[in-house]
């Protein structure tokens, strides 16, 4: 005979499938608001409430008699992105209830929508003797070397720290590789001059026979102190991923959105006119680090020279967007540029869940070109409004 607490586990377990099937069948709605650049949609696409029912409960109600979740998850975000197979394809960033992230894949069949986990979390094979304690934002690159290369951060404790320090952290980038997104080849980890490495981005093709990487050197596990800024380097060959004339190619700038620290999103897309590219830039507030993200253009022959950057934020937290683990801040490390032009953002508010923005090439093209740039004073800023303002007036 069944037992009253074996039927009531089962029907809780029915009433969780079917809350979870209407979660990852939800049809996204595009917001109303929209400034013409790229259309914001109304639910975010991946949270932890997407991580499968397998992965949080021992359904077995012999081990479980209670149903209770075993394995919590506290937030999916950072999320590198590809097209695979047709599919829209996410590596999200998910960090489970002890803190731990790790990667996971998950798929849509339109990029706005219907996101789902595959069955496993990745296995990131480990370096012998060096294993990574924690491992977050991984950049996808379809290099044209024919390997998608995944470039992410490991991190591990200071060795040098005192032993009453049980903070203090070392990031550097760690390298995967892979033609199927399943297995996963670990190749070194990227070897530089600077003390700590995060937020490094592999360019996806070959620029004189070398590999091209973008690198954020940074003194400190928080603070890039003396270093930071957005830096390109050079390297022979992956499996020994030595940088070679690292240089900052877009560096911190007093009362900017990107006066404290900034960094490169995902790797950058090429269009006719330029290189495009996606960052997020850092500034401190009373009420703590303020992350936006903004775009700008390199040249196409030369990586290192930067043509456009607009004037200030391109997105920055709205609305719900703002509230998270670590409020107040968006990132981004994986877009998709579709074959018919539409370009799907995929970005994190708040360390805490992942949403997508859509555009196209050519409105992302003319907002880089053509947005007022940054002119650095209050008076600059008010000169460029009057200008427009008297560019107007003509047309009445
Ligand atoms: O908490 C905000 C972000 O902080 C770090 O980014 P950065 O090194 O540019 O400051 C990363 O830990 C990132 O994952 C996180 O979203």
């Amino acid at each position: 005979m069944i037992k009253t607490n074996q039927l009531e586990n089962k029907i809780n377990i029915e009433q969780q499938v079917t809350a979870f099937q209407y979660l990852i069948n939800l049809k996204n709605i595009p917001t109303e608001n929209t400034n013409g650049i790229f259309q914001r949609y109304t639910y975010p696409i991946v949270t932890a409430a997407h991580v499968p029912l397998e992965w949080r409960f021992d359904f077995n109600p012999e081990t479980n008699p209670y149903n209770l979740e075993r394995i919590g998850f506290n937030a999916t975000f950072n999320a590198g992105a590809i097209k695979w197979k047709d599919k829209y394809v996410l590596c999200v960033r998910v960090e489970g209830n002890d803190r731990k992230s790790f990667f996971a894949i998950a798929e849509s069949p339109n990029g706005i929508d219907r996101f789902q986990f595959w069955d496993k979390p990745c296995v990131i094979p480990q370096i012998e003797g060096n294993p990574d304690t924690n491992v977050y934002d991984m950049r996808l690159t379809q290099h044209e070397d024919g390997w998608i290369y995944g470039v992410f951060c490991t991190e591990r404790k200071d060795p040098n720290a005192p032993k009453t320090d049980t903070s203090s952290a070392i990031a550097n980038a760690g390298i995967v590789r892979t033609k199927d997104l399943v297995n996963w080849e670990r190749l070194p980890d990227l070897i530089s001059n600077s003390g700590q490495q995060r937020n490094v981005v592999l360019h996806p093709e070959f620029v004189n026979g070398k590999y091209a990487v973008y690198t954020r050197p940074q003194d400190g596990f928080i603070d890039v102190g003396n270093g930071g800024g957005i830096g390109l380097g050079y390297i022979d060959a992956m499996e020994n991923p030595v940088v070679t004339d690292e240089k900052i190619i877009f560096g911190k700038v007093y009362h900017t959105i990107y006066e404290l620290k900034n960094g490169l999103g995902p790797a950058p897309i090429r269009t006719d006119k330029g290189w495009l590219h996606l960052a997020h830039g850092v500034r401190n507030t009373a009420a703590g680090l303020r992350y936006t993200l903004y775009l700008f253009m390199t040249d196409l022959h030369d990586l290192s020279k930067v043509t456009h950057v607009p004037g200030g934020h391109f997105m920055g937290p709205e609305n719900e967007e703002r509230v998270g683990d670590v409020s107040n801040v968006l990132f981004a490390n994986g877009w998709i540029a579709d074959t018919d032009g539409t370009v799907y953002i995929y970005y994190a508010s708040s360390d805490t869940r992942m949403h997508v923005a859509v555009s196209t090439i050519d409105k992302l093209v003319d907002y880089v070109m053509h947005t007022p740039e940054d002119k650095f004073t209050s008076s600059a800023s008010v000169q460029t409004i009057i200008a427009q303002i008297e560019n107007n007036t003509k047309l009445l």
